[in-house]
């Protein structure tokens, strides 16, 4: 009973904490709606290019390719919702589930289980291997003070951010 209840509190706090549906970060974009396809890589620990100006309402195609050593995360968000998520990131490393350089996607599966947040299933997201390759589609309607940073701990603190301008 215990463990029922603290698994259920987990999926109300990290549905809570992350998941948020009221913050104005825009949507999952349809391949069809895609204007724009923008290709970035992620490199130890930054973003090429490094900031992004895009038209409100605009639905683009992040073509994504780690280039570098490490695990790297592609996340659109805002800074609230970066802060918000890091913990989870942190557990992953405590669950040794990210590793520096790698995922463990067996380990990772199997704790999702338990802890919904260990799954790491974002739609505005990806989270990449080193020579690792993913897209998002987002479309940025209703979408203010956006962040495209990475959670992997410690590299936002050393300012893996990408600046957004949409106007
Ligand atoms: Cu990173």
């Amino acid at each position: 009973m215990k463990i029922f209840i603290s698994i259920i509190i987990l999926t109300l706090f990290s549905s809570f904490s992350y998941a948020d549906k009221n913050m104005k970060i825009g949507s999952k974009g349809k391949e069809g709606d895609v204007t724009r396809v923008i290709k970035v890589a992620m490199y130890d620990n930054y973003y090429e290019p490094s900031s992004f100006k895009i038209k409100a309402g605009e639905t683009i195609k992040f073509e994504v390719e780690n280039l570098g050593e490490l695990v790297h995360e592609f996340n659109i968000a805002n800074k609230m919702m970066h802060i918000k998520h890091q913990p989870e990131m942190q557990k992953m490393v405590e669950n040794e589930i990210l590793l520096a350089d790698s995922i463990d996607k067996v380990k990772m599966k199997k704790m999702a289980k338990m802890d919904k947040a260990m799954g790491h299933s974002h739609s505005n997201s990806v989270l990449l291997e080193p020579k690792q390759k993913g897209n998002i589609i987002w479309k940025f309607d209703n979408a203010v003070n956006i962040e495209i940073a990475c959670n992997v701990p410690g590299h936002y603190q050393v300012g893996m951010i990408a600046k957004v301008d949409i106007n």
